[in-house]
């Protein structure tokens, strides 16, 4: 029985410096050779980080530069739908903003320009002074950017762990 543990351990020891060697187990199915580090999600080759703590969304923003991301842009409704799904929250932060001039939407992804756009009906309406984009399951709507809110970091695989 002893030996049996000392073998489970070791093999567990072994495993982990797989896993921190080249950071390639994916947290949704634990198998080896998925291109998300360890507590990302995968799907589509991207790989996201949910953040739920409720921040601006320049906080969110920079919460994702520290884990070398960025604030996530869905591209598609599917995207959508798996994010809110996966989340379990009603809306969280794009990476979508008129701060600069008022109407002209910027999306980013990966210092690109992102040209697909999902408002809901008659948003984007700078109520008030909205000028950062959230994402609920009908599409995107303008709030202020001080408004606190839970979002979601967004990072292309493969890693830059190699
Ligand atoms: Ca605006
Ligand atoms: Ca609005």
């Amino acid at each position: 029985m002893a030996s049996v543990l000392i073998s489970l351990m070791l093999l567990l020891l072994v495993y982990h410096h797989v896993d921190c060697t080249r950071c390639l187990v994916s947290s949704t199915n634990g198998r080896f050779g998925e291109e998300c580090p360890l507590d990302w999600i995968t799907w589509r080759s991207q790989c996201y980080k949910i953040i739920s703590d409720l921040l601006t969304w320049r906080e969110a923003k920079e919460q994702c530069i520290k884990m070398d991301a960025l604030l996530v842009v869905p591209l598609s409704k599917d995207e959508t739908k798996f994010l809110l799904t996966l989340f379990r929250k009603p809306k969280f932060w794009i990476n979508c903003n008129d701060i600069e001039t008022e109407g002209q939407w910027v999306c980013q992804e990966d210092g690109a320009m992102v040209q697909y756009r999902e408002w809901r009906q008659n948003e984007p309406d700078n109520f008030g002074v909205e000028n950062c984009a959230v994402a609920y399951y009908e599409g995107w709507n303008d709030l202020s950017c001080t408004n606190k809110c839970p979002a979601i970091c967004k990072q292309k695989s493969p890693m830059l762990h190699f």
